[in-house]
């Protein structure tokens, strides 16, 4: 049977490549985010290859991202694979300087919204004894870096609740695994630098980065593998990077 996935950030970066990578795999999709043109744009593209439905929704509020997945019509409410992708930096500041909306946009987005998310599919998971559960982390949440704090902190809680997933999990035979890349050429350092493309180009500068198709690839292949193969935990880096902070922009 063709399986169904919701992915959550689809409309740039690491989603958008995964949704096209699965729509050519024969995953119906359902495609989840805030800019519904970039949403619908895709869906024309990808309904060529598959079953596409698009959720347009703000993870940071509850009642948004259950009142969306409560509206899937009947052929997309049996979810067999979720990714939780969804997640922005915002700003790079010392905790001295941090801004608090930064702060707030990244603990609700990165943190509270994947919870929202999760919380509005696993128990049709539970109930069926089968699901497949990918979280977006980052090296970022491994690691601190200079004036990373609050963004760190998000995706360390992701770490963690990759692990407390898996292990509240496992009695009901759900895989649960967390992919954390490292420097991925995306939106993400615009959104980090609200708009300033230029510094956001530096920051891809002088090596190879990471495309999200590269991650994407890692995700279909984490979600292929017989069921009884679980993929836990994976950084990846491009060749270049060495550690959070380390990067041979020189090679
Ligand atoms: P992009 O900025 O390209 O994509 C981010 C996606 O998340 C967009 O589709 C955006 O959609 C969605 N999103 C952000 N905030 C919200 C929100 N509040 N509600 C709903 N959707 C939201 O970045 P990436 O593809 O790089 O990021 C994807 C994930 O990968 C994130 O979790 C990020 O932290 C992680 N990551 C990225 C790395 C990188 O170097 N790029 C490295 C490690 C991890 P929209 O704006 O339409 O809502
Ligand atoms: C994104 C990678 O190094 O900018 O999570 O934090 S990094």
């Amino acid at each position: 049977m063709q399986q169904t996935a919701l992915i959550t950030g689809a409309t740039s970066g690491i989603g958008k490549a995964t949704a096209q990578l699965f729509a050519t795999n024969n995953i119906n999709l359902i495609l989840c985010g805030r800019r519904i043109e970039k949403l619908q744009k895709l869906q024309q593209e990808l309904s060529k290859f598959t079953k596409v439905h698009i959720l347009q929704f703000d993870v940071r509020y509850n009642e948004e991202v259950q009142n969306a997945i409560n509206s899937l019509p009947d052929e997309f409410k049996h979810i067999d694979i979720l990714i939780n992708n969804a997640g922005n930096a915002h700003g790079l500041n010392s905790i001295q300087n941090g801004n608090i909306d930064d702060w707030d946009a990244m603990i609700d987005g990165n943190v509270k919204g994947l919870l929202y998310v999760s919380k509005a599919i696993i128990p049709q998971m539970v109930e069926r004894n089968n699901g497949f559960i990918v979280n977006i982390g980052s090296i970022a949440g491994k690691d601190v870096y200079p004036n990373g704090n609050v963004y760190c902190a998000s995706k360390f809680a992701v770490n963690a609740l990759n692990k407390g997933m898996r292990i509240d999990l496992n009695q009901h035979n759900i895989r649960v695994c967390a992919i954390h890349p490292g420097l991925v050429e995306t939106e993400f350092s615009d959104v980090r630098f609200k708009g300033d493309s230029e510094r956001a180009k530096t920051v891809y500068q002088g090596y190879k980065a990471l495309q999200p198709e590269d991650i994407a690839d890692i995700i279909h292949f984490v979600v292929t593998r017989p069921y009884h193969v679980n993929i836990e935990d994976l950084i990846v880096y491009p060749t270049a990077q060495a550690s959070a902070t380390i990067v041979n922009k020189n090679a």
